[in-house]
């Protein structure tokens, strides 16, 4: 999300928790974030929404309503760690909690997002043996229990996703491709981790990008020349979509072609590269993606938001954005009458919920933890002398023996346990970019990669009559 640094001119506090100030009192420096992102105001929804209906459930922790605060980290490492500091010290809390009211101690922390953020937040937390759980942070090194100590995630490491993408290359006999990577920990070791799979099955590298981290058109340039130069046809690109949209906006603009990309999570299915306006080179794109779920009444509760019942100024930027209308001045003035049932957008968008399942199952792995510390029996413990710990009053170190330890499903089709490195199996649909009308794109599954024990068992499979490559001749690309 991005960080808002004007006070909407709106009714909203008129029941607001707060009081809105024009310019936040604080003493930190306040950079702006960039670029609003509709996508991370959807996570940072299934958060509340999950922690809602906890709340409301009376089979998970009856006794025990849970609380939040949420930080912006505007998708820096600077921020993740402000946020980190400001939860764990009390310090600047603007947003509603209820550890003063119910005396109940904080009992964990979700995210960051990208990897980088997390291991910089982990090297905090970790000192403190505080709970952590990841629900985008891939990158492999975060399974090192030395370095990170109290880290789990949702998702799985990427040590399977980038073994799996090396097998899809080697399963389509392709021996020479090019790579980008995003220039941080999710991009390089996950092209890192593939390139070293690969090259055990005599798979070369045409070329080796790098994205620039900050916008960069020279930078960005070379890179589409490597692309437009090398013979390779298969380019296996390892980024963030926030990373990635420069590079994808730059290839539009020329006549590229033949070219089959190979995504990472990250941007299969994102709103922000598969846009019309790429449509006609990156049609064909093969991917990997996590689990997908529908969350039943997620939609309604997205479609809730409203400034008029919100005390975030965070949701007039929002309306703005999504309506094309300003809070500030007369021109195009917001009215609040908008409708977001009248638009599409990408915050309300429900069709590919899968990193959103992944926060929400965040979420239920703390809440699963807790309710299974709460129902301990005393003199029937885990901590010496068959102790228990208070729900209302326990040690991080407490809660860490039952996140390690829980197990729990969801939806009934999906369970979910954490081995030795807090990692979860590693599970992804391969999808494949279809043209559905000249307007519009569908990601069609075409395969799955399941794999264990650190990709020592996997097994890949795919319908190879389902697939739609970009070429000329329909067949798979050759790259040899
Ligand atoms: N892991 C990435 C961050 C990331 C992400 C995303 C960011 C993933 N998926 C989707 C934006 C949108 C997967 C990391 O850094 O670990």
């Amino acid at each position: 999300m991005s960080q808002h640094q004007y006070l909407p001119t709106g009714k909203l506090n008129s029941v607001g928790v707060r009081q809105l100030a024009p310019y936040p009192p604080s003493i930190h420096l306040r950079l702006p974030c960039g670029r609003f992102n509709a996508r991370s105001l959807r996570w940072a929804r299934a958060m509340i929404f999950a922690i809602n209906e906890i709340n409301q459930r009376i089979d998970i922790l009856p006794r025990i309503t849970l609380g939040y605060q949420i930080f912006d980290t505007c998708f820096t490492i600077s921020k993740s760690v402000e946020g980190t500091l400001s939860f764990l010290t009390g310090q600047n809390e603007t947003h509603p909690n209820f550890r003063c009211s119910a005396g109940a101690p904080l009992a964990a922390v979700i995210g960051a997002g990208g990897s980088a953020l997390s291991i910089a937040t982990a090297r905090i937390l970790g000192l403190y043996y505080f709970p952590q759980v990841g629900y985008a942070s891939s990158c492999s090194v975060l399974s090192d229990k030395f370095q990170f100590p109290s880290f789990t995630r949702t998702i799985p490491s990427d040590i399977y996703q980038s073994k799996g993408i090396a097998e899809l290359v080697t399963y389509f006999g392709w021996t020479w491709v090019g790579t980008i990577a995003a220039d941080d920990d999710y991009g390089k070791y996950g092209i890192k981790l593939f390139k070293e799979e690969v090259e055990k099955n005599g798979v070369c590298i045409s070329f080796s990008e790098t994205l620039p981290r900050i916008y960069n058109k020279e930078a960005i340039d070379k890179i589409v020349g490597e692309i437009r130069k090398s013979s390779a046809n298969i380019i296996i690109i390892f980024s963030s979509d926030i990373d990635l949209s420069a590079l994808m906006d730059a290839i539009a603009e020329t006549n590229i072609t033949g070219k089959t990309y190979i995504s990472s999570e990250a941007w299969t299915t994102s709103a922000l590269i598969a846009k019309p306006s790429n449509y006609k080179f990156l049609w064909g794109t093969v991917g990997f993606a996590v689990r997908k779920a529908l969350i039943p009444s997620f939609e309604n509760f997205l479609h809730e938001l409203h400034p008029e019942n919100s005390t975030d100024d965070l949701v007039y930027e929002f309306w703005e954005e999504a309506f094309n209308c300003t809070w500030r001045t007369n021109k195009a003035l917001c009215t609040g009458k908008e409708n977001l049932r009248s638009i599409q957008n990408t915050y309300t968008d429900v069709s590919e919920l899968r990193l959103t399942y992944s926060v929400y199952k965040s979420v239920y792995t703390i809440a699963n933890a807790l309710h299974d510390l709460d129902i301990c029996v005393n003199g029937h413990g885990p901590f010496p002398n068959n102790e228990c710990a208070d729900v209302l009053n326990f040690e991080p170190w407490q809660l860490m023996y039952y996140l390690k330890n829980t197990k729990f499903s969801v939806f009934s089709n999906e369970s979910l346990k954490f081995d030795e490195f807090g990692d979860v199996d590693g599970y992804y649909d391969i999808l494949n970019w279809q043209w559905a009308s000249n307007e519009s794109l569908v990601f069609s599954k075409i395969g799955r990669y399941t794999a264990t024990g650190s990709g020592a068992t996997f097994e890949l499979r795919i319908d190879n009559s389902s697939i739609i490559w970009n070429t000329p001749t329909g067949l798979p690309p050759r790259s040899v």
